[in-house]
């Protein structure tokens, strides 16, 4: 999905495509290194996923860092299809993906399986998880599961004007610790948090930075070994998909669709982009 870097010429974009200076019109206040690129993507050197539950404030942080202007509101289920932007940060050119809200990566609606398609098989270069501070025990379902299949994982710790609205505090340094990636608390909105959520991107995607994911353990060293021991035989047969251990614990876990994609061979398909929906194109602001 990357290009080479070689032939991208990232550094030199941006001096005559048009784009306006930095801070000119940025809202992020670190943002010198920022440039807002839109729908302008014709090279990149990372793709970056915006996953996260529903209203956790996935495309405000798209628009924040694209300049595009995907559908923001108060209700959840905004985002039906993926949609794509662009930035440049430190040198490098991003390609965003907005993904429609989810619980889970078991999903169980059209809106929610784009989203697992793409952070299972778009092999994004980091995934930011977008977590609601008012309701952390709910969103770090989603964050569990995401650190099961990639190390390369940015957790947004957002909507924190809200949790101090409700007298909650959360301990974002300890929760880095505890789960072993990058936790940067942010109140997206009013754009604050949005410096330190680029770096945590930036160095997650230069590999700067090295996740150490908390995983779940399970009580019976059986269901270890099991998994284990199916991980290694769907790698051995569809050597390209990039998470084998998920599919092994979907298989355990008698998840029909990726039975059917197993019994046909048509699992190493989905990581091309087949059975993927098309996103649609975002609007340039
Ligand atoms: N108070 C507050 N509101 C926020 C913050 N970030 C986003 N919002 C608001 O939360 C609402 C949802 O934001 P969206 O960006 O649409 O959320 P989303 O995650 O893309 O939602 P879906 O596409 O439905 O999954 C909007 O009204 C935003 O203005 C924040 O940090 N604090
Ligand atoms: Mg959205």
């Amino acid at each position: 999905m990357n290009q080479g870097k070689e032939s991208r010429g990232v550094k030199d974009r941006g001096q005559d495509s048009g784009v306006p200076a930095p801070c000119e019109t940025c809202p992020v206040h670190h943002a010198a290194n920022l440039k807002k690129l839109g729908v302008d993507m014709a090279d990149w050197d990372f793709v970056v996923a915006l996953a996260g539950n529903p209203n956790t404030g996935k495309s405000t942080v798209f628009n924040a860092l694209t300049g595009l202007r995907q559908h923001t509101g108060n209700w959840p289920g905004k985002t039906v299809t993926r949609a794509e932007g662009g930035m440049e940060y430190g040198g490098y050119g991003f390609k965003l993906v907005d993904l429609p809200g989810t619980y889970s990566l078991l999903a169980t609606s059209l809106d929610e399986e784009i989203a697992r398609d793409f952070i299972l098989f778009g092999r994004p270069d980091v995934t930011v998880v977008m977590v609601d501070a008012t309701r952390l025990e709910r969103n770090l379902n989603l964050v569990l599961q995401v650190l099961e299949i990639t190390n390369r994982v940015v957790v947004c710790l957002n909507l924190m004007d809200e949790a101090e609205r409700h007298g909650l505090r959360v301990d974002h340094r300890r929760l880095a610790r505890d789960l072993g990636v990058p936790v940067v608390p942010t109140v997206a909105r009013y754009d604050k948090g949005l410096d330190d959520l680029l770096d945590a991107i930036h160095d997650v995607a230069t590999g700067q930075a090295v996740g150490k994911p908390y995983h779940v353990h399970y009580d019976q060293p059986q269901v270890d070994r099991a998994v284990s021991r199916l991980e290694q035989r769907v790698q051995a047969v569809f050597p390209d998909v990039p998470n084998a251990k998920w599919v092994a614990l979907r298989l355990l876990d008698g998840d029909e669709r990726i039975i059917e994609a197993v019994e046909e061979g048509e699992l190493g398909d989905l990581q091309y982009g087949e059975g993927m929906r098309v996103e649609e194109p975002a609007t340039a602001s």
